[in-house]
């Protein structure tokens, strides 16, 4: 049985002499590779013969979906191949990204960007006679994340090969993503996402690299011969993780990183006597049991269920990638004791944070190592970034599931908090409530262990993602270990990439401010402030709306052929997409669409700024108060959409399974940003910040980014309501009343009972009960406290948006001035003070650019 320990041993793979190399070079004739129209067209059609094995005429969409996706992904081999044989070479320190949630988009557009050969390959597609935008509409998208956690990821990958940082990402190859988004009588209906059933042009299998997890079982404690107390694992299942490889291109640079994903498959021979008991059937259930570990992505957004499959799932893609690391470390004949070297680890959240014990576990039990060696190095790893203020987000797992299934990490966790509240009680003596607020252990009710608290302890560094969520951090949720370590804390600002959610997603704005200041600001986005010199320029102004009405109209399209409701582009375009949560407050925005609404039933004649309210965002399928508030937009909708006395001056639109590639529609579409969570709840946001870089102006309140937002495109060009979060403390400090604003703010109470009378559900005055009794009785997030601030606000906005020269200039300052947002300021950051972390230039040999594979020196070419 040879699955009791692993040692890996440096690859030995043979490699073909140079020599040989240079004679059998692999010839690529210009087709397979160059970059001309002609070259593309052959290329294409050969991937459809030979790749899809069709003729034109019988192909479906999707074959030249595929034909094409095969085609660039040849045109990127020869960057993917140079960098992953650069970084071998030179040994190059390497950040690893682990992050449950990498939620990518589609990747055609985004590569065609990078290789700077979309305009070629549109050319080359249409003189076919095809139509080039449905066959990029043609890719699934890889859902593989919830919301802002999972899309960060992806700007940060890449933000990261833009910058040049050797990169690997680690994430879970779900096969089902999160879930198609439908609606049934205005309720959520969720459907599985099979995005993988076509097929996935964009990865590499690299079974080669295949590794084994342990689960469950017991541990043996034994002598080693030097008379060292040793402790081994016993496990009783094991399972397979199989990476999957999808390139990562930098904008304009040779550098191609790797988002290395894993999926479980059961071992093909069952060693255990479980399995060897001649219990075929049996066998095969195990198969599935084990393959089930990568099957699907939890739902859930900012809040954790606690469930035994998330918490296999998360030490299976940590387990995976730790040893695969050790793999490529002892591979470039980097010693073991320099991993940390080698190697920054980021954790995504708490979600890989068990890597902080199976670090441990490799080097003390496998490697051993001594203790205070490892934990040292383990430190000197990891770095950990909270997403998060709501304490129904972050992970605790009971000890007593925590040991059935990881039982040496129980034991390995159970000696970290020992050490760990040694050291507290040398720094706070006497101080037994901080020991028992600190420990990783959380005594009260059900014993569990608190993940943030680990992932605190084993990092050297922990960052909140916004200014605001960071010193809440420290004053808030993790002050006791701020207390300890104030040292460790650290803000990095979130920010999202220029070129999927500007250059990709809104090509004539691109072109426009290209045209004023060139095209550097795609890489430095700090740049577009000079575009500040054209803000009162009415030639540019009239540019600007042109652009902004186009991509209304284009959006008014969609919704029309979506939902077969008329919408009109020059209304005011006013969004609120993102995950439904009841602090994200949708139903905030509801309150105010009623109060228009009743404002116009009382008086029809009254003149009103015609608006366009655009929904979008899923609800998890456990939400139950999420959920009903979806209906209610559905319902009030209906309604008012229908309304004769309404004359279309109010539309309301849900877009339904909003997700990335819908994002991309729908920020540049946007006169006004919806963020108007409750002050103090939300971590950062990132849609704010695509929203105001595509020229939209900003609805919110002082929470997450927003503050940095207003504070960077200047307070007369944002929209501010609401309570502080201090404000907010202390109102619940002070007791709470939200039936005292119900009672006397007339408007409030009018737009209340109409939902509670059963005037939008057909006279059912039971189906939004919970949620007026919620709101009158309880209102946990303020809705009723920050009502009359946001009426009045958005009076100010109706105001602002009639005169077209100040609302263009305010929008064009917005864009100017959201340079910060990008996510290479961040990531610049995060190398310069987390990771500590340089460049590495991969160097595209001028041949190479068009003919691969020629210039091999026989260096090893496995992406590391
Ligand atoms: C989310 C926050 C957002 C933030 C993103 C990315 C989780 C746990 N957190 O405010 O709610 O923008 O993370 O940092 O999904």
């Amino acid at each position: 049985m040879k699955h009791s320990a692993f040692v890996p041993s440096p690859q030995v793979d043979q490699h073909l002499p140079n020599d040989q190399l240079a004679q059998h070079s692999i010839s690529t004739s210009n087709y397979r590779t160059g970059m001309t129209v002609a070259d593309l067209k052959q290329a294409f059609l050969d991937n459809l013969f030979y790749d899809q094995g069709k003729f034109p005429g019988l192909a479906t969409q999707h074959d030249y979906y595929m034909a094409l996706a095969f085609t660039v992904r040849d045109r990127l081999l020869q960057h993917w191949n140079h960098t992953a044989a650069t970084y071998t070479e030179r040994g190059s320190r390497t950040v690893a990204y682990f992050s449950a949630e990498f939620l990518m988009g589609p990747q055609l557009g985004k590569n065609l960007i990078s290789l700077s050969i979309f305009d070629q390959v549109k050319e080359a597609i249409t003189d076919l006679g095809l139509d080039f935008e449905m066959l990029l509409d043609e890719e699934p998208e890889p859902g593989l994340g919830n919301g802002g956690l999972g899309r960060l990821a992806a700007c940060y990958l890449d933000s990261l090969a833009t910058l040049e940082i050797p990169t690997l990402g680690y994430g879970i190859r779900y096969e089902f993503g999160i879930f198609q988004q439908d609606f049934q009588e205005g309720w959520q209906v969720e459907k599985t996402d099979k995005w993988l059933r076509l097929g996935n042009p964009w990865e590499i299998k690299r079974p080669e690299w295949e590794v084994e997890v342990k689960f469950g079982g017991h541990t043996v404690t034994y002598r080693d011969e030097n008379s060292r107390y040793r402790v081994r694992w016993i496990p009783d299942q094991i399972v397979m993780g199989v990476p999957y490889d999808t390139p990562i291109l930098g904008y304009q640079t040779s550098t191609a990183n790797t988002l290395r994903l894993w999926t479980a498959e059961a071992p093909e021979s069952f060693n255990f006597a479980s399995f060897n008991s001649g219990d075929y059937l049996g066998a095969v259930y195990a198969k599935v049991i084990s393959e089930n570990i990568s099957k699907v992505l939890y739902p859930n957004d900012d809040s954790s269920q606690g469930k035994q499959l998330r918490l296999t799932q998360q030490y299976f893609f940590v387990a995976c990638s730790l040893r695969d690391m050790f793999r490529i470390l002892l591979g470039q004949g980097i010693p073991l004791e320099r991993f940390h070297e080698k190697f920054a680890v980021q954790l995504n959240d708490t979600h890989p944070s068990i890597a902080v014990a199976e670090l441990m576990r490799l080097l003390v039990d496998i490697y051993h190592m001594d203790w205070d060696q490892a934990w040292s190095m383990t430190q000197r790893t990891f770095a950990y970034t909270n997403h998060t203020l709501l304490p129904e987000a972050l992970e605790q797992w009971p000890v007593e599931l925590f040991g059935r299934l990881l039982p040496r990490h129980l034991e390995l966790i159970y000696e970290i908090n020992h050490r760990f509240l040694d050291e507290v009680r040398i720094k706070f003596p006497g101080d037994e409530a901080r020991l028992a607020r600190l420990s990783l252990i959380n005594d009260r009710g059900e014993r569990s262990i608190r993940m943030a608290h680990l992932a605190c302890l084993g990092s050297h560094t922990v960052n909140g993602v916004a200014a605001l969520h960071t010193e809440l951090l420290k004053q808030d949720v993790l002050t006791d270990f701020y207390a300890m370590y104030p040292h460790k804390f650290q803000n990095k600002t979130n920010g999202v990439t220029p070129r999927r959610f500007m250059v990709l997603s809104n090509a004539k704005l691109t072109q426009l401010i290209t045209e004023k200041i060139g095209d550097q600001w795609i890489k430095s986005l700090d740049q577009l402030q000079q575009l500040e010199a054209y803000a009162d320029d009415a030639e540019f102004q009239e540019a600007w709306r042109e652009i902004k009405l186009g991509c209304k109209r284009d959006l008014a399209s969609f919704i029309q052929q979506q939902t077969g409701l008329i919408v009109d582009p020059q209304s005011m375009f006013d969004v609120l997409v993102k995950r439904f949560h009841e602090y994200k407050r949708q139903h905030l925005k509801l309150l105010h669409i009623i109060t228009l609404y009743n404002r116009i039933k009382a008086n029809p004649d009254i003149e009103m700024i015609p608006r366009t309210f655009i929904f979008g965002g899923k609800a998890a399928p456990g939400y139950w108060m999420a959920k009903l508030i979806i209906k209610l937009i559905n319902s009030v909708a209906d309604v008012v959409n229908r309304d004769p006395d309404v004359r279309g001056r109010l539309k309301v639109v849900f877009l339904k399974n909003f997700n990335v590639k819908l994002a991309q529609q729908l920020y540049p579409a946007a006169d006004l940003s919806e963020q108007i969570s409750t002050a103090g709840k939300e971590a950062s946001g990132t849609g704010n910040m695509k929203f105001s870089l595509n020229g939209a102006l900003t609805i919110g309140t002082l929470d997450g980014a927003n503050v940095e937002i207003r504070k960077q495109v200047g307070a007369d060009n944002f929209f501010l309501f609401g309570l502080t979060t201090e404000q907010v403390y202390d109102l619940r400090g002070n007791g709470y009343c939200p039936r005292h604003y119900y009672e006397s703010n007339p408007e409030l109470k009018l737009v209340i009972d109409r939902i509670a009378s059963g005037f939008f559900s057909r006279g059912d005055t039971a189906v939004f009960k919970p949620l007026i009794d919620s709101l009158v009785n309880d209102d946990p997030y303020f809705l009723l406290a920050d009502f009359q601030s946001y009426v009045d606000c958005q009076s100010q906005v109706d105001l602002t948006f009639s005169d077209r020269t100040a609302w263009t200039k305010m929008s064009i300052l917005n864009v100017a001035r959201s340079g910060f947002f990008s996510s290479d300021r961040a990531i610049q950051e995060y190398c310069d003070d987390i990771w500590r972390i340089e460049p590495v230039n991969v160097d595209l040999p001028s041949s190479d650019r068009d003919s691969p594979a020629s210039k091999l020196d026989g260096s090893p070419v496995a992406p590391s």
